[in-house]
């Protein structure tokens, strides 16, 4: 069995990052390890009064008892991480892995046009050292702009903007940009693919709502696919059809979160397939 590490926070309410990746990844058949990089009351989307702690302070430690005890990972997911955390992540990808180990990297820092609350203005680039050197990236239209120095564009593109988007976070040393909330249509929603020489673009219907942890859970089901062998368009495809079905299985009440866990079990017999 493949064993993964995620670095990520445990947002303790609100179906997001570590409390939707283990699940996710576990379920898929990977042995998944998690370090939180940080524990919140809820997610920062709309909560209040919501707590935060930062664990940075713990991670040389962990990694060290890691190592002592010769523990080490074929691959690693990263999410939801601070600026200052970024050092020793990278310490810990370098020491912990096993030869050839992979790196997937979900640049989580905004939606919608915009940071989430919390992060500086600088982060965004402070975050590219993550990017340099991953396996795979996973950035939203938002995070894609912000990690390239720009004004996120959310609307009125064309395939040209998307494409040169996807060149320029290639540039950044990312073997793969899988570019997600790509729309050239009103009623589509897509993924387009990147992999220093061809460009595909896979597209679902677009369902009539949205929901914070969407990205997590694609970035999850994504993960775990490709650990289990499935190729990057397959991956791509199984992560959009996860994050639809789980929408549509989301009480329209439900508005913190998304209703992953009824789509666990159409996962793990896509995955048999
Ligand atoms: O789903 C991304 C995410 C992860 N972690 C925290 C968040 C968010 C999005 O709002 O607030 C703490």
């Amino acid at each position: 069995m493949k064993k993964l590490l995620t670095i990520q926070d445990i947002s303790c309410y609100g179906q997001c990052s570590l409390t939707v990746a283990l699940p996710i990844i576990s379920a898929c058949g990977i042995e998944t390890v998690v370090l939180p990089s940080a524990v919140l009351s809820a997610h920062t989307g709309g909560f209040k009064n919501i707590t935060f702690r930062d664990l940075t302070d713990d991670m040389p430690a962990i990694m060290k008892s890691w190592l002592d005890n010769g523990i080490c990972f074929d691959a690693f997911y990263t999410g939801y991480v601070c600026e200052k955390q970024i050092n020793p992540i990278l310490e810990i990808m370098k020491s912990c892995a096993q030869p050839g180990a992979l790196r997937i990297v979900d640049p989580v820092m905004g939606d919608d046009g915009l940071l989430y609350a919390g992060f500086e203005e600088d982060f965004p680039m402070k975050l590219r050292r993550l990017c340099d050197g991953a396996d795979f990236i996973l950035p939203n239209l938002t995070e894609a702009a912000l990690l390239l120095g720009q004004k996120p564009r959310l609307e009125n593109y064309g395939q040209d903007y998307i494409e040169e988007l996807l060149h320029n976070l290639h540039s950044l040393g990312a073997a793969n940009v899988i570019l997600t909330g790509v729309s050239f249509e009103p009623d589509k929603l897509g993924v387009a693919i990147y992999n220093g020489q061809e460009i595909h673009y896979r597209f679902n219907q677009r369902l009539s709502r949205s929901s914070p942890g969407t990205g997590d859970v694609f970035a999850s089901v994504f993960t775990g696919a490709i650990l289990r062998g499935k190729n990057i368009l397959e991956a791509t495809s199984l992560a959009a059809d996860i994050v639809c079905l789980s929408l549509q299985q989301t009480p329209s009440d439900h508005w913190y979160g998304v209703s992953f866990e009824l789509a666990l079990p159409t996962l793990v017999s896509r995955l048999q397939s």
